[in-house]
C-alpha cells in the first residue's frame, strides 16, 4: 500500500510538553501532515452515530488509553485519505504511540518510523501551562485531577515506549522547557542534523 512508502515521525512527550504548538510549526515550514491521536479521538468522541462516543470520553478523562485497534484505525483512515488526495507522504504523528503494543502493532501494521522526536519537559512547568490552557480550551481533561492522571499515566506506561525507542538508538530529544521559539529552534537544528 502507498501508505508504506510514507515517512514517519512520531512525536512523544508529557502532557502539555508543547507536541501540538512544535507540530504546527513544522506542517508551516516543512509541509508534513500533521496527524493528532488525541484530536482524531476527541473528533471521533463527537462524530454523530459512533459506537465508541462514550467510551473515549471516559477514558480521556480518566487519562487512559483508548484502546489500539480504536486509534490505530483512525490514524490509518487519515493517512490513506491524505496520500490518496494530496501526495503528501510526510507524516507527524502527534501524541502516539503511548503503550509497548501500539508501537508494535504500528510499525508491523502500518510503517516504521523513522524516529521519535521526544519532547523533555519538567511535570510543574507542564502543570502550569494545561492548567493555564484549561481557562479557556474547553477540553475535559485540562483539570487538576485529569492532568494528575494524565502525568500518571505517561510516566507509567507511555515512557517505556520512548525507552524502548531510545535503545534502539530511534530517539531525538529535545528540551522542551524554554520558550516555543527556542524549542522550535532545537528542533529544527535536529531535523537539519538528519537531512530533513
Ligand atoms: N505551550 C506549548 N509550548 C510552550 C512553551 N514552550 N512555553 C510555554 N507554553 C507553551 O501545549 C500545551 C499548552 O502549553 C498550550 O496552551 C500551549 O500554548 C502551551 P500543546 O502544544 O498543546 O502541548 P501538547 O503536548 O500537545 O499537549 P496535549 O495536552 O495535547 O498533550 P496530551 O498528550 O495530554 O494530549 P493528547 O491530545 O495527545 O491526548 C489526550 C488523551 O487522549 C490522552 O490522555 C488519552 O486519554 C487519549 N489518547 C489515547 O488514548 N491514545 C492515543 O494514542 C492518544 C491519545
Ligand atoms: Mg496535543
Amino acid at each position: 500500500a502507498a501508505k508504506n512508502h510514507a515517512l514517519v515521525i512520531f512525536v512523544l512527550g508529557g502532557p502539555g510538553a508543547g507536541k501540538g504548538t512544535q507540530c504546527a510549526n513544522l506542517v508551516r515550514d516543512y509541509g508534513f501532515r500533521h496527524l493528532s491521536a488525541g484530536d482524531l479521538l476527541r473528533a471521533e468522541q463527537d462524530r454523530p452515530g459512533s459506537e465508541y462516543g462514550d467510551m473515549i470520553r471516559n477514558i480521556i478523562r480518566e487519562g487512559q488509553i483508548v484502546p489500539s485497534e480504536v486509534t490505530i484505525a483512525l490514524l490509518e483512515n487519515a493517512m490513506q485519505d491524505t496520500i490518496s488526495s494530496a501526495n503528501n507522504r510526510r507524516f507527524l504523528i502527534d501524541g502516539f504511540p503511548r503503550k509497548m503494543d501500539q508501537a508494535l502493532a504500528f510499525e508491523q501494521r502500518v510503517v516504521p518510523s523513522r524516529f521519535t522526536l521526544f519532547f523533555d519537559c519538567p511535570e510543574e512547568t507542564m502543570r502550569e501551562r494545561l492548567l493555564e490552557r484549561g481557562k479557556t480550551s474547553g477540553r475535559a481533561d485540562d483539570n487538576a485531577e485529569s492532568i494528575a492522571k494524565r502525568f500518571r499515566t505517561f510516566v507509567e506506561t507511555s515512557m517505556p515506549v520512548v525507552e524502548h525507542f531510545e535503545s534502539e538508538g530511534r530517539v531525538v530529544k529535545v528540551n522542551a522547557s524554554a520558550t516555543p521559539e527556542e524549542v522550535y529552534r532545537r528542533v529544527q537544528e535536529q531535523f537539519a542534523a538528519r537531512g530533513i
